[in-house]
């Protein structure tokens, strides 16, 4: 086993990785960007390094710094934990070049499951059934055609270098075919660097469910469970569960199989996952994922292992402990991603910023991976995942009260976050009897009724037009406990200032974006930016007259760009930032008289 392991990774990943080495008694080495310099991962970490750098290209991504602390540190092995280098077969050369362990699968078996149509006929070459469709690259819209009229309507086109669905286009008859083909080209080649596309059938209600599986070097491939992630919206997971509910056991065991075949057809070693769309009884191979994903926890509260452990036992060269028939899988498991985001009327606007509390959940079979606690800032320049709230239950129902009683628990402040999203799904008839596919959470569920966790959908202001803000108080009548909300007027913007700013979602009304100015300045011709982001575009000149409401700059903060709006109608006094301003929640950058 090794002595010192190099966690390539921030975050929740980061952490949990890190703690495993901790309970293995191997070293651990973090690496951080100057925004993480104090970051959870860093304080857990047995030794830290700097990567210099904010964006993830110029820190986590940066090869150069890592290989440079890999040599300092004297760490034998990297974990990449997901995202970032985990799936890049240069990286994991270039560490191996050097006598370093890539604790993941063969640069191969990244690359052969890194384009999409070679990884289809990897399946094949399994004997595993990828939904009907074209290994081949698409030259035309006319054989998109071909393939519709013999298949059938609709039909998906996909980026052969894409995934996570972005590139994809469903084409509902042969007249929109060539549009479809090129705009998804063009995604692709913008996206991806590759404008490779090919053609499947399109299905139009299936589930997600995908297969754990693990292999040694001793070419020992075993499958775990299953895992359902069909509770998504825009391609990002908010749910998963294991086992996959309404699922026959008969099909779990071919599925098992079906991911081993396609495991060995592609050389692989270490943990992995395999796709697969559920539809009418019948799966098809989707894709493989040739990392440790995000939601592995819910396979290790089911088969009781730790994926890390194993990931380092056989990246060291052991063999698995077991075999596929010792592997026993009890009860059920769900998480739940908490993301900095506010989910209000389902927009699940980003909500970087400072988290002011953080209380845990506690209790039986109740775990929480987390990056952060009390005090830490996530930034706009990383993923929003701040926590997963993971539990167990004797079967599906227990999983699932224990879900909702830990989300109730947890209190988090200061950043909005995703947990009102997910007791309105965990709550919702059609997921209690598990009728839920991967369109439920975009085209059924009604998150409309969903409010800001921290503020007020609206900012309301007393007679005098003074911006007042929430406050929760507990108070005892006739010696009963009661939380009561509270709107008053801010007297102590210090407290105040991160709560209300992260509740202050970008949209055209007037009280929201001054409300973030921190110094309770709503309505007084402050324009105060509601989240931490860079300015993309100042809309309005000194001199000019605005309307309250009306659009004064462009914010981006995580990938989503958000106007800032006038929150009073006057003339344009002061105008304090420019295009590719960094500013902070609360930043006054513009003034109004
Ligand atoms: C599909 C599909 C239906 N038919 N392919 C989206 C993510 C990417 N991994 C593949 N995706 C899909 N591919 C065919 N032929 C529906 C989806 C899909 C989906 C898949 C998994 C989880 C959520 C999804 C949400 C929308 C669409």
């Amino acid at each position: 086993m090794f002595d010192k392991v190099l966690v390539a990774n921030r975050g929740e990943i980061a952490v949990r990785v890190i703690r495993t080495l901790r309970e293995l008694g191997i070293t651990s080495v973090a690496v951080f960007s100057d925004l993480d310099r104090d970051a959870l991962h860093v304080r857990l970490a047995d030794e830290a390094y700097s990567l210099g750098g904010q964006t993830a290209a110029e820190s986590y991504l940066n090869t150069d710094a890592i290989l440079d602390v890999i040599r300092r540190s004297g760490a034998q092995a990297v974990h990449p934990g997901y995202g970032f280098f985990s799936e890049n077969a240069d990286f994991a050369r270039a560490i191996t070049a050097e006598g370093v362990k890539f604790i993941g699968p063969p640069p191969e078996a990244i690359e052969v499951m890194g384009d999409k149509i070679s990884s289809r006929l990897a399946a094949e070459k399994g004997g595993v059934a990828g939904v009907p469709g074209r290994s081949e690259v698409l030259t035309s819209g006319d054989e998109v055609i071909a393939f519709g009229e013999e298949f059938g309507w609709p039909v998906a086109i996909k980026a052969a270098f894409g995934g996570g669905g972005r590139g994809m286009r469903v084409v509902p008859s042969a007249d929109q075919a060539a549009a479809a083909l090129e705009s998804a080209q063009n995604e692709a080649l913008k996206g991806f660097g590759r404008s490779e596309c090919y053609v499947e059938r399109y299905l139009t209600w299936p589930r997600h469910i995908e297969m754990q599986v693990l292999a040694d070097t001793q070419g020992n491939t075993v499958w775990l469970g299953e895992r359902d992630c069909s509770s998504q919206r825009r391609h990002q997971k908010l749910i998963e569960e294991s086992p996959a509910p309404e699922f026959p056991d008969a099909v779990r065991q071919a599925m098992g199989q079906a991911a081993v075949d396609v495991s060995k057809a592609c050389g692989y070693i270490n943990a992995g996952t395999v796709e697969f769309l559920y539809q009418d009884g019948e799966f098809f191979f989707l894709e493989m994922n040739t990392r440790l994903q995000v939601e592995h926890p819910v396979t290790e509260f089911v088969v009781g292992m730790d994926l890390v452990e194993l990931q380092l036992r056989v990246a060291a060269g052991d063999p698995l402990p077991f075999s596929q028939a010792d592997i026993e899988r009890r009860g059920h498991a769900i998480e739940c991603r908490i993301n900095a985001e506010n989910p209000a009327k389902g927009r699940f606007l980003p909500s970087p910023g400072t988290i002011t509390k953080f209380r845990r959940p506690d209790g039986y079979a109740t775990r929480t991976d987390a990056g952060y606690d009390d005090g830490d800032t996530v930034s706009q320049f990383y993923d929003n995942l701040v926590a997963k709230l993971i539990v167990w239950g004797q079967d599906r129902e227990h999983a699932r009260r224990r879900m909702i009683r830990a989300l109730e628990e947890t209190e988090i402040e200061g950043i909005a976050t995703t947990i009102p999203a997910h007791l309105a799904i965990l709550t919702h008839p059609d997921f209690i009897a598990a009728k839920h596919s991967t369109k439920w959470v975009e085209e059924t569920l009604d998150l409309s009724s969903v409010e800001a966790p921290i503020k007020p959908a609206e900012a309301p202001s007393d007679a005098n037009g003074e911006a007042l803000v929430e406050r929760q108080v507990d108070v005892e009548v006739d010696g009963r406990r009661h939380r009561v909300r509270l709107w008053v007027p801010d007297v102590a913007p210090v407290v105040a200032a991160a709560g209300v700013a992260a509740g202050g979602a970008p949209r055209p009304r007037p009280a929201a974006a001054a409300a973030g100015g921190g110094g309770g300045a709503a309505g007084a011709g402050q324009v105060a930016v509601p989240m931490q982001g860079t300015i993309v575009k100042v809309l309005v000149a000194k001199g000019d007259s605005v309307d309250a409401g009306q659009p004064i700059a462009v914010l981006e903060a995580m990938k989503m760009e958000n106007n800032v709006n006038a929150d009073k109608a006057g003339t344009v006094a002061e105008i304090r930032v420019k295009a590719g301003d960094t500013v902070s929640a609360g930043d006054v950058i513009a003034v109004i008289e």
